[in-house]
């Protein structure tokens, strides 16, 4: 269906033409054009693993950012099944997350573990779901986008049904390198991660708890989740070692940062470490840069950012910590200089909520991205992984 209608004048004292192609409106500021992308509609939305930290999340972020619904649909494992979360108000039963559950769905929000994720995710996209995945089970899969909004939205225009949320210390990072690379072009990075127990789950968040109110009393510290004691402690190892003496998280950080900002040979080290925070997980940077750096214009670029918050007033102590960057949207970015042991060099400190950029946040803005700009949902050829 095509409408057009004449608007009123625009700012500029120039005719708006505005027409309306089913969700495209083009609109004329005299001789310049630009279509947007609106849309009224809502959309059926399931989350895989809705009662776990992350679905919890979801569901939270849903509501909280008012996402056009028409229908929530929790799944969980067959265990869960028939318990009953309020949503909003409202108590809506858990389903078993089998294929049928996802027949008449729009978008299916993965928040499962990988094995999960495998046998359902091509389910889901047989029955007409867009799937965001929040696990690691497709990432690096040439034919499944890897997004961060902010950074590769247009990756999503070749979706085949499913599309990748990177892991949560990459999506952090990202948020304070992204923008420096935008204006000095990365060559090599070194990540040193600081990161909270809410990424390795509830019972890591349990153990810290546990463990702190044992010392509290002067009892025998309870331990099961981590190899070491994590409370007055920190953890140089975040999943386990391959061969190259990297851990699994470190060899995300580095091909999940190649792939989301399309630099394939991008030099990267990481060293992960796990500290006794509870949420929000924090990234020290230092990287190269081919152009010459200044200091000015990337605090501006920072500053300018979409997922970043530049916090970044030493002299007055002023930078992020994951505490003030718990529940927050943005990550803070802050503590830049001048790298002394780098040419072209800066270094810089992030703080991002783990569960939510790095996690349940970053799925829902690729759907909104999605939505915004008019990149279809349903996948033109569906992915047969
Ligand atoms: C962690 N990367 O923090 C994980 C969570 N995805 O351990």
């Amino acid at each position: 269906m095509v409408k057009s209608k004449q608007l009123s004048r625009n700012g500029y004292g120039n005719k708006t033409l505005c027409r309306l192609e089913s969700e495209r409106v083009t609109l004329f500021f005299g001789p310049f054009k630009r279509i947007i992308h609106v849309s009224n509609q809502s959309y059926r939305v399931g989350i895989v693993g809705a009662t776990g930290a992350v679905g919890q999340e979801l569901i939270g972020l849903l509501l909280a950012r008012a996402f056009p619904l028409a229908e929530l649909r929790l799944l969980a494992s067959a265990r869960s099944a028939g318990r009953t979360l309020d949503v909003g108000g409202k108590k809506l039963t858990v389903q078993e997350a089998r294929p049928e559950a996802f027949d008449g769905l729009d978008i299916a929000l993965f928040a499962a573990e990988g094995a999960i994720a495998k046998a359902l995710a091509p389910e889901a996209v047989k029955r007409g779901c867009l799937v965001l995945d929040k696990s690691s089970a497709f990432r690096m899969d040439a034919g499944v986008p890897l997004v961060i909004p902010e950074i590769n939205l247009d990756a999503t225009r070749s979706h085949k049904g499913i599309i990748a949320s990177p892991n949560c210390s990459t999506a952090v990072a990202l948020m304070g390198l992204y923008p420096l690379h935008q204006l000095f072009g990365v060559k090599r990075v070194f990540f040193s991660t600081y990161q909270s127990v809410s990424g390795t789950g509830a019972d890591a968040i349990d153990e810290l708890e546990a463990q702190t109110q044992a010392y509290a009393k002067g009892q025998p510290l309870p331990r099961k989740v981590y190899p070491y004691q994590i409370f007055q402690n920190v953890i140089p190892q975040v999943d386990t070692f391959g061969a190259d003496g990297y851990t699994g998280e470190e060899t995300k950080m580095r091909d999940e940062s190649r792939k989301i900002m399309g630099l394939p040979t991008l030099k990267v080290s990481a060293t992960c470490v796990r500290v006794p925070v509870v949420r929000a997980h924090s990234v020290a940077i230092s990287a190269e840069f081919v152009k010459p750096v200044d200091l000015a214009a990337a605090r501006q670029a920072i500053a300018g950012f979409a997922g970043a918050t530049l916090v970044d007033d030493p002299a007055n102590k002023v930078y992020p910590t994951p505490l003030d960057f718990s529940r927050q949207a943005k990550c803070g970015v802050g503590r830049l200089r001048l790298d002394t042991a780098l040419d072209n060099g800066l270094s810089l400190w992030v703080s991002g909520d783990n569960l939510w950029k790095g996690a349940a946040l970053n799925s829902i803005q690729i759907a909104e991205a999605m939505i915004k700009a008019g990149i279809p949902l349903k996948a033109k050829e569906a992915v047969s992984i």
